[in-house]
């Protein structure tokens, strides 16, 4: 009995020893210790040993049991940390190999140059108001004074989504919803997308941006127009901008004028910049008509108010000598990463 205990213990050392994984583990466990075991079927043969010797040939299968399993439980442990330090082996990270470079975007330049507007604006007082680019044809036309047959709806044609309701071709309309909500003072710009139905080429788009600014407020006089904007265009193009305005209609303002700011290549004398004029347009700008207070809610005999429009792609052009509108819309990175 004994050294048949000795051969299956040894039997089972050597298995073990040559087990690589856990299911070879565990091919011996079963084969050595399991219900249909080695093991197993000597304590079957008990019934042969004399009664005064069982107790010690218990301990004796009992001992090998005990042994077999702690061996067993050595391997698997030793088998786990193999496994470990194989897998940290082949994680390894190599430090010194070059990165993946990023490839991020670029500020679009329209945007470059709307932060900065806006920024003067705010610094002006001024707060920002948006509000939508499908409007209904009272915002965008007969509340600025522009009825059904009035011949500026030829020069503003626009993208009709129904008979009242169209695409904005200016963001004024805006400017109106807050009129009939706020009481004066008012002192916002509203800077958003506007459309117009005209043909693609180098300076038209059916789509570009403005920003237009709007004061009301008890005494605000044409002298105040001509301050804040002549005060914006410095800030915009340099303290030694000079302005000029020039008489011009539009029907929402009376009188209306067009700022220029003289050509800041040639200084007046005439360049290719300013097409031989001296002079570049900046933007459109007026008193608000009584009419257009008056349908707003606000009552002309008590206030008075200003506004001016100015055309984001035009202005970008100019700052950056960008010769064609259509750029801005391609997103090609090649453009985009020169501002
Ligand atoms: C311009 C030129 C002149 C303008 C007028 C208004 C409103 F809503 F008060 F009537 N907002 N903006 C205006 C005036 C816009 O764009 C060239």
């Amino acid at each position: 009995m004994k050294e048949k205990l000795q051969g299956i213990l040894q039997a089972a050392k050597e298995q073990l020893a040559a087990a690589v994984d856990a299911r070879a583990l565990d091919e011996a466990r079963v084969k050595f210790l399991g219900k249909k075991g080695e093991l197993t079927a000597l304590l079957k043969g008990m019934k042969d040993v004399a009664p005064e010797d069982r107790p010690a040939v218990g301990q004796m299968v009992n001992d090998v049991r005990a042994e077999i399993e702690s061996i067993i439980d050595a391997r698997r442990q030793t088998m786990a940390e193999a496994a470990l330090a194989q897998k940290l082996e082949a994680e390894t990270i190599d430090v010194t190999l070059p990165g993946e470079e990023v490839i991020i975007g670029k500020e679009h330049p329209l945007n470059i140059v709307l932060d900065e507007l806006k920024e003067i604006f705010i610094g002006l007082g001024f707060s920002i108001a948006e509000g939508p680019e499908v409007e209904l044809d009272h915002y965008n036309f007969e509340a600025l004074n522009i009825p059904k047959d009035h011949p500026a709806r030829d020069t503003q044609d626009t993208f009709y989504i129904s008979d009242n309701v169209v695409l904005r071709t200016q963001t004024s309309g805006m400017q109106v919803r807050v009129m009939e909500k706020k009481k004066p003072p008012i002192r916002i710009i509203a800077p958003g997308r506007v459309y117009r139905s005209d043909a693609v080429d180098a300076t038209h788009s059916p789509l570009f941006h403005q920003i237009e600014g709007l004061v009301v407020d008890k005494g605000i006089r044409m002298s105040d127009l001509k301050g804040i904007l002549e005060l914006f265009a410095k800030k915009l193009y340099g303290e030694d901008t000079v302005v000029r305005f020039r008489p011009h209609h539009f029907p929402f303002t009376e009188p209306s004028a067009e700022m220029d700011i003289q050509c800041y290549r040639c200084h007046g004398a005439g360049c290719p910049l300013c097409k031989g004029e001296g002079w570049i347009e900046i933007l459109g700008c007026g008193m608000v008509h009584p009419k257009v207070l008056e349908v707003s809610g606000i009552d002309p005999e008590v206030y008075s108010g200003y506004a001016f429009g100015i055309g984001l792609e035009r202005t970008v052009m100019g700052r950056y000598k960008i010769d064609d509108i259509r750029l801005f819309y391609e997103n090609d990175v090649r453009f985009l990463h020169q501002f």
